[in-house]
């Protein structure tokens, strides 16, 4: 079977590519308190302080920093949930996705 001449036109592909994984973002706002933008990340994404820190504080610099990269429908949830946790106390705390090149 491998060696019958499919015509280019009808040739499937012989590799199956892997789904692109997706990057969870979080975004800078001007309200959300530096230590509940920790909290959320320690809980949601189980950081350590100092990793947690490390990217809050690198939203806060530059306006967006790369949080985690998932499966798409998990990288959804997880941004879901984060930016939920931010409005029910209020905030504007944003968590967006995004897939991967
Ligand atoms: N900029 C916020 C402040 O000064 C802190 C913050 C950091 C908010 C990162 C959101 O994604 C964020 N209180």
């Amino acid at each position: 079977m491998s060696h019958i001449a499919n015509s280019p036109r009808t040739r499937t592909r012989q590799k199956t590519e892997r789904p692109r994984l997706h990057k969870v973002i979080l975004v800078n706002d001007d309200f959300t308190p530096r230590e509940f933008v920790t909290k959320v990340l320690k809980a949601e994404f189980r950081m350590s302080e100092d990793t947690a820190y490390k990217v809050m504080i690198t939203a806060h610099r530059r306006g967006v920093c790369v949080v985690a990269v998932y499966a798409k429908d998990i990288a959804e949830t997880k941004a879901t949930r984060a930016t939920d946790a931010g409005r029910a106390e209020g905030y504007p705390l944003l968590f967006t996705t995004e897939p991967e090149e």
